[in-house]
């Protein structure tokens, strides 16, 4: 098994994601009627970012006590905190100095990015909400404020479109630029959201039964059962737009019309078959120009390098997909009929199957019946994912060649969350996992580090990402096999404090963070992971 990377050197400061001076403004409010209402915490939605870090102003988002009277964490240092503890929060457990600090620091990017019963992923990257960055964010906040939590998550039935998707980014009112922004999808030529909304035509995975029930654990069974029934129906909705839209041959798999789907935006899998769809003008550029007249173009590595993001002219034939899907009016019936790649994502499919079993308890909870007909859906994608089985490992799938893409990457690993590996296969998977082709010496490679597209800071294209971490341990636990589980949760801790901040990935050669340095969904799987398996 890897050494931890607790005596990792000390990573020079980055200054990336700069907090903005201003409040950002109210979140919309739709003049249309019909979504459900989406309860608030009682408070102000731009107070969260307004206060900024450690200000009196309350927010949603408990403040830390007075800080620990120790030294705040100091990057680089080592797993104990030379044997100091630090008296934890009411149903906390007590931690050593530098992780209680290390904490503090976590928390202190969710009050930042709060706008009040949403959260944004970073301050200036990423100024909107994300779908399943707030399904990881809330699985950190229940430990903070339960009912904060679960505003989160109910917040994104906003989004919700009039046939069930639930979008990728709501989009909030903010003058906050942002590369993909409601200009560039025309929604509101298209339908009219739940909650009178912009946002997105594409979806994202589908983690909110996961964030629910684990939100709904941190809460009375009262609290919790008010909580799912408002939010059970939309659920299901969107579960059943799922099948309904993205698999109307009933393959028992979903296919994503865009990589921004997968969450995983260049990923190799995806980008293989996102080339070769790249605008003429694209192509002509490189070839006059190299790459350096698109760099100049884009407007997405204003805060964070360029080669820490994918390429530009992938960025932009990402844009000329979504152009078609806009053409297509976001139907599949017709986006089936374009160029546009079509894949049956492993990942995506994986969540999806675990989210189903969450669905079906929560809806019981509630008491709400699952239509027969999603109920056999369900079982038709657990019983499919063996379609994705190849040599010791799962691929994704091409729609329309119904060929598995031949990329494995970290997507490869999370039908060990789903729980859809034969037992006899799990240590195999666990062997390649910790091998040092993905387990490099500061975590596991978000893309094989012997692959040729491997770039060890260079976002979904071979960095240690948090959630990835938390997904795989998630199912290793279930599995029994609670060494491996641990281990990842340790490395995962020993990463993120050893560059001392709350980066959006980090170099599994090196350690040293990358992308936004003020992230949300680490910070918050931070907060989760050290209230739930302390170190020992
Ligand atoms: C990244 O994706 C967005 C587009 O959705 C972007 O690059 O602008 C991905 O890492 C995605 O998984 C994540 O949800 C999003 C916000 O953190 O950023």
């Amino acid at each position: 098994m890897p050494a931890p990377s607790s005596s990792s050197p000390v990573m020079p400061p980055v200054a990336r994601d700069a907090t903005p001076a201003a409040a950002p403004p109210g979140t919309p409010t739709g003049s249309t009627p019909g979504p459900p209402p989406v309860p608030t915490t009682g408070t102000n939605r731009s107070r969260g970012a307004a206060a900024g870090i450690g200000a009196a102003v309350p927010t949603g988002i408990p403040a830390p006590a007075d800080p620990p009277d120790v030294t705040p964490a100091t990057p680089g240092a080592t797993g104990a905190g030379a044997g100091t503890t630090v008296a934890p929060p009411a149903g906390e457990v007590a931690l050593p100095a530098d992780l209680a600090a290390l904490r503090e620091t976590a928390i202190g990017v969710l009050r930042a990015n709060d706008l009040g019963d949403i959260t944004r992923p970073s301050p200036t990257l990423y100024p909107h909400q994300w779908l399943w960055d707030s399904c990881f964010i809330a699985i950190g906040l229940r430990h903070l404020d339960p009912a904060r939590a679960a505003a989160e998550l109910l917040s994104l039935l906003r989004g919700q479109w009039p046939g069930g998707m639930i979008p990728h980014v709501i989009f909030a009112e903010t003058s906050d630029y942002y590369h993909a922004g409601p200009q560039r999808w025309r929604c509101d030529r298209v339908c009219t959201t739940a909650g009178g909304v912009q946002s997105t035509g594409v979806t994202q995975p589908p983690m909110i039964a996961e964030a629910a029930v684990r939100v709904g654990e941190a809460m009375s069974r009262d609290e919790r059962v008010t909580f799912y029934r408002r939010l059970v129906p939309g659920l299901m909705r969107f579960h059943e737009w799922l099948y309904r839209e993205r698999d109307p041959d009933d393959t028992g798999l979903v296919t994503l019309v865009h990589s921004w789907e997968s969450g995983m935006d260049n990923t190799p899998t995806w980008m293989e078959m996102t080339k070769p769809v790249a605008p003429r003008t694209v192509r002509a550029l490189r070839r006059i120009n190299g790459d350096d007249a698109l760099d100049a173009l884009r407007r997405d590595s204003k805060e964070v390098p360029p080669d820490e993001r994918l390429t530009s002219a992938d960025l932009f034939t990402l844009y000329r997909i979504v152009r078609e899907l806009r053409r297509s009016r976001y139907e599949f019936r017709t986006i089936r009929n374009t160029f546009v790649p079509l894949v049956q994502d492993v990942a995506f499919n994986a969540i999806l199957v675990r989210a189903n079993e969450h669905l079906v308890a929560i809806a019981e909870e509630a008491g709400f019946p699952v239509p027969r007909w999603l109920a056999r859906s369900m079982r038709r994608t657990r019983a499919a994912m063996n379609d994705l089985w190849s040599d010791g490992l799962y691929l994704s799938r091409d729609f329309r060649t119904g060929g598995l893409l031949p990329h494995p990457t970290i997507a490869s690993f999370l039908p060990l969350y789903a729980g859809v590996v034969p037992d006899s296969e799990v240590d195999g998977m666990v062997e390649q996992l910790m091998s040092p082709r993905y387990w490099a010496k500061y975590g596991i490679a978000s893309v094989p580090t012997d692959d040729p597209a491997f770039l060890p800071r260079c976002y979904w294209q071979g960095p240690v990402w948090v959630n990835m971490n938390w997904l795989i341990a998630d199912g290793l636990d279930r599995y029994g096999r609670r060494e491996a589980a641990d281990a990842i949760r340790r490395n995962t801790v020993d990463v993120i404090r050893s560059s001392g901040s709350m980066f959006e990935y980090y170099s599994p050669l090196d350690g040293s963070g990358a992308g936004s340095n003020r992230f949300s969904w680490t910070a918050a799987l931070l907060v989760d992971i050290l209230a739930t398996h302390p170190p020992r």
